[in-house]
């Protein structure tokens, strides 16, 4: 039988590119987009679109209900810039639409859930390089701290209640087709932009901070491919350590200046460079290849050559 999956936050970085994969894969009509604003017109009218608030129980009930669904991938959150700047809409967004969505699991409306980890579950006392998947955790930022908490309580769900949540921990992620939000690894895209546009960055963390991130077509491949395996491959309920490349500002805007002659960068770290400062500098995701077979395609030079052909186009 044909499943339907309802995205939530599908106007958003990961949410656009997964809507799109999932069309092309399971057909537009059975990937129900939605999220709290429009978004483009190509996601809106490629397939069904709804405006939907993930923290409103009720409404979310419905929908799931008039759609038929049977999959959900909670991609809506505030990233962790903006969530030092609002605290607690950062937590009752980030945790109450985990819980709306955990509990219609419990309640079998739903039968699998994806909840997007981050590397923010790392904090200062982490050890920085090649972090293991269990290791000291202590997040120093709210959102960290959001989605530490989602790991537990969706590793108590599955314990408790047999839901089947999967989840991985995004490092930061590197995507043309839409803009990052509110994120500290957002200098990551924004850098092609500025490059392609002005030829000079003013990046906004210091040179040598060097931070876990990933080219979106890895990512998107990742969430679809912990998504499909089967359940008894999935030993960890809590969320899975995910790496591609490690980089700094600096190694970027070396990258850069390779295919664009005389490109510039400027650095004016702000209060951002704290958060990064807080989070590892490379992953050990063993596991999740262990596991599911993962492995990474993008790297650094690649990634850029990806960026730089696409936004020129
Ligand atoms: C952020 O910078 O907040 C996100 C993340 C690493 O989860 N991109």
């Amino acid at each position: 039988m044909q499943k339907n999956i309802l995205i939530i936050g599908a106007c958003g970085q990961i949410g656009t590119e997964l809507t799109y994969t999932l069309r092309a894969q399971y057909g537009n009509d059975s990937i129900i987009a939605s999220d709290i604003r429009e978004g483009n017109e190509e996601l809106m009218n490629s397939g069904p679109f709804e405006l939907l608030d993930a923290t409103d129980y009720d409404a979310l009930e419905e929908l799931i209900a008039y759609y038929e669904i049977d999959e959900v991938y909670l991609m809506a959150a505030m990233l962790s810039a903006t969530a030092e700047k609002f605290p607690m809409r950062a937590w009752n967004l980030n945790m109450n639409s985990l819980f709306n969505v955990l509990n219609l699991a419990k309640e079998k409306k739903i039968s699998k859930i994806f909840w997007p980890s981050s590397i923010a579950v790392f904090g200062p006392n982490t050890p920085a390089t090649d972090t293991p998947q269990n290791t000291i955790m202590e997040p120093s930022t709210v959102y960290g701290i959001s989605k530490q908490s989602g790991e537990r309580w969706c590793e108590y769900y599955h314990n408790k209640f047999g839901v089947d949540v999967r989840s991985i921990r995004y490092p930061g992620l590197i995507s043309w087709k839409t803009m990052p939000g509110g994120g500290t690894t957002d200098y990551g895209v924004e850098i092609y932009h500025k490059a392609l546009n002005e030829g000079e960055y003013t990046c906004f963390l210091r040179a040598s901070t060097k931070l876990p991130m990933m080219y979106m077509d890895d990512a998107i491949r990742a969430t679809l491919e912990i998504m499909q395996s089967p359940a008894e491959q999935i030993k960890t309920r809590s969320s899975y350590n995910l790496a591609a490349m490690s980089f700094t500002p600096a190694e970027v805007a070396t990258s850069i200046a390779s295919h664009i002659a005389g490109f510039k960068m400027i650095y004016e770290p702000d209060s951002r460079q704290e958060i990064a400062d807080s989070w590892p500098s490379s992953i050990d995701d063993s596991k999740a290849s262990k596991d599911w077979g993962w492995q990474a395609q993008f790297d650094l030079e690649k990634t850029t050559k990806a960026m730089l052909a696409n936004l020129k186009t």
